[in-house]
């Protein structure tokens, strides 16, 4: 029995020596692989980063002219609808009764990044900051644009009807 007795406390001992030993080696297996996990997410993100940035894409065609103009009663940008090629850009000119901008909506998917990085200075995504004074202009390149119809309308006046279409072949 004593035997016995003693061989537990002995057993018992080697656990704990053990657990320690264990519990060293898995501090210190923690800490090497923090510190080799951490330039690899820096490094993981940068690229991620890099990847999702889109730039913009220059115009390489012609830019067709379209007018915002606002009477007080009538609302509407002309022409309402263009058809461009890939490469052509839009120029928008403010003609009167603003503030008017372009908005785009039901934008496919595939097409929203290249579209908002070929826009400059967005109020928010894919939606141009209003324009105030006669003559401002604001154009947008559609330079590696996927062929398709964009939609677009005049936040202050959509539902006068101010709205557009761009069809890019
Ligand atoms: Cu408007």
């Amino acid at each position: 029995m004593r035997f016995n007795g003693l061989a537990l406390v002995a057993g018992a001992m080697a656990i704990v020596a053990c657990s320690g030993g264990d519990k060293k080696a898995d501090s210190t297996a923690a800490t090497t692989n923090d510190t080799a996990a951490a330039p690899a997410t820096t490094t993981t993100t940068t690229a991620t980063t890099t990847g999702s940035t889109t730039a913009a894409a220059p115009i390489t065609g012609k830019t067709v002219e379209v007018k915002m103009i606002g009477d007080g009663s009538t609302y509407k940008f002309d022409p309402a609808e263009v058809t461009i090629k890939q490469g052509d850009a839009i120029k928008w000119v403010m003609v009167s009764g603003g503030p008017h901008n372009v908005a785009f909506i039901d934008t496919p998917d595939a097409a929203k990044a290249q579209l908002s990085a070929n826009m400059p200075q967005q109020m928010k995504d894919l939606t141009s900051p209003m324009m105030m004074t006669p003559n401002e202009t604001y154009i947008v390149s559609f330079g590696k644009v996927p062929a398709g119809t964009y939609n677009y309308h005049c936040e202050p006046h959509a539902a006068m009807g101010m709205k557009g279409k761009i069809t890019v072949q």
